[in-house]
């Protein structure tokens, strides 16, 4: 049941009552601390729960290839299954999750005569029911080191753990990581998981994602379609940076999320190509060279560090992130929505502005999981803040401003613990430019409860 529009109402003047200070270590960090408190006295305030997706450093994805890469020369020239660099690559990647506070779980299996090894991380919290997994494979080829096939996804996935972890978010959902063994076999390793699964397990991965070459040389952007939601995250990303995309259509059965797909479980995920030829039509629209191969160093032993795109390998780290925070922080939709499609320009460097829903007819407080969907249009979103001011004043901040967030446009799902607001009454997303130049405007936004 949507409400009716509400009529805009005159902005909020600067200074009123102050932001909840968001406690996430690393996403304060990243911008201009804003250490303001509910009210005014210094007391600490409860946290709000009200995330963006963080900025996934490339430096760090790069270091762990380069980890990856010195297990590949000091153990024969490749991470294989069965052979001691990939277990080395599991010790590296399972050291780095249990410092970070990940429950960490090795699950072995047996092909082709040697032993494999699934390396499994759970995020303490989150709805035990409703499970978002995140997963790459670990294991190269034995022609070599494997650094886009598959490092690439492996460390895109392990950075986005411990961005979890940095920033201490507690979704609604629970979130799991998970690196597989022997992919190259016939993935082996993510179907012996799945399998070993009760079907009551299996019910509450709510989705699988699938990162497995997501930083070729050549690159394209290609999204899985399967999953529409887990697509859309994607998609949505990527519009937000005005690169187009191409569905990911010959990976069914290639790679890692066919194990679960075949378990009637919701997969998507990301893909910079492997064999193929990339097309005049593509290198025109996403750069590269056109009858090339998206990766020339395919099951290779040049697939080394130096057979990685910079660019789409921070592109697509930055998307599992931003889906991640999404698709974990978004329990499906039961409740009724309350939305403003109007229009409010936002000032360049200059006052806030907000825009009023009224919620009414309702019972009690509002959930402790309230879904604030946004979408400002606006060049350098980094120049923002955007606040949630409850009915009574309070504020609950979603967005900080960032000096190095150049990427145009807020299309984000905030999840708000507002289990201390009663629901009804008018409520307000309060957006600021904080910095001279690139304008924009909210151009809708609402709250489901
Ligand atoms: N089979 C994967 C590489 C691969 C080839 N096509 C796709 C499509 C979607 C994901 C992965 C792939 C491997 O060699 O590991
Ligand atoms: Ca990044
Ligand atoms: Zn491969
Ligand atoms: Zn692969």
């Amino acid at each position: 049941m949507t409400q009716p529009r509400s009529r805009l109402r005159p902005a909020v003047s600067q200074g009123m009552a102050c932001a909840a200070l968001v406690t996430a270590a690393g996403l304060l960090a990243a911008s201009p601390a804003s250490s303001v408190t509910r009210d005014g006295t210094g007391t600490a305030p409860t946290a709000a729960q009200a995330l963006a997706a963080p900025d996934i450093p490339l430096a760090n994805v790069k270091a762990h290839l380069t980890q990856l890469q010195s297990i590949a020369t000091a153990n024969g020239g490749n991470r294989a299954h069965g052979r001691t660099g990939y277990k080395a690559s599991v010790d590296y990647v399972r050291a780095k999750l249990d410092a970070a506070g990940f429950t960490t779980t090795l699950q072995q299996f047996t092909s082709s005569g040697s032993t494999g090894y699934n390396l499994v991380a759970d995020w303490p919290g989150g709805d035990p029911n409703q499970v978002l997994m995140t997963g790459a494979h670990l294991d190269s080829v034995s022609a070599g080191p494997g650094i886009d096939d598959n490092g690439s996804g492996s460390a895109a996935v392990l950075e986005t753990a411990l961005a979890v972890s940095r920033a201490q978010f507690q979704p609604a959902k629970h979130l799991r990581f998970a690196w597989w063994g022997a992919e190259e076999l016939g993935m082996v390793g993510s179907r012996n998981y799945v399998n070993s699964l009760s079907a009551a397990d299996r019910a509450k991965i709510s989705g699988y994602i699938n990162l497995d070459m997501v930083g070729s040389p050549n690159p394209g952007y290609f999204v899985y379609d399967d999953d529409p939601a887990i697509e859309k995250a994607f998609k949505d990303w990527y519009a937000g940076l005005g690169i187009p995309t191409e569905p990911e259509t010959e990976g069914d059965g290639r790679s890692d999320h066919a194990s679960f797909k075949n378990a009637g479980i919701p997969v998507g995920g990301l893909f910079t190509g492997a064999e193929r030829t990339k097309s005049a039509a593509q290198a025109a629209k996403w750069g590269g060279t056109s009858g090339q191969a998206f990766d020339r160093c395919y099951h290779s032993s040049c697939d080394t560090t130096a057979n990685i795109d910079d660019t789409a390998l921070d592109r697509n780290s930055d998307a599992l992130a931003y889906a991640v925070w999404t698709l974990a922080a978004t329990a499906p939709p039961s409740g009724d929505s309350y939305e403003n499609t109007t229009d409010v320009a936002v000032p360049d460097n200059g006052a806030a502005v907000t825009s009023a829903v009224t919620v009414s007819g309702r019972n009690g407080n509002a959930p402790s999981a309230l879904r604030v969907g946004v979408d400002i249009k606006h060049t350098w979103r980094g120049d923002l803040v955007v606040d949630l001011l409850a009915p009574d004043g309070t504020a609950y901040r979603l967005k900080n401003s960032s000096g190095s967030d150049s990427a145009d446009n807020v299309i984000a799902t905030y999840t708000v613990d507002a289990s201390s607001e009663p629901a009804n009454g008018t409520w307000r997303l309060r957006v600021q430019d904080v910095a001279a130049q690139d304008t924009g405007y909210i151009d809708s936004w609402k709250l489901t409860f």
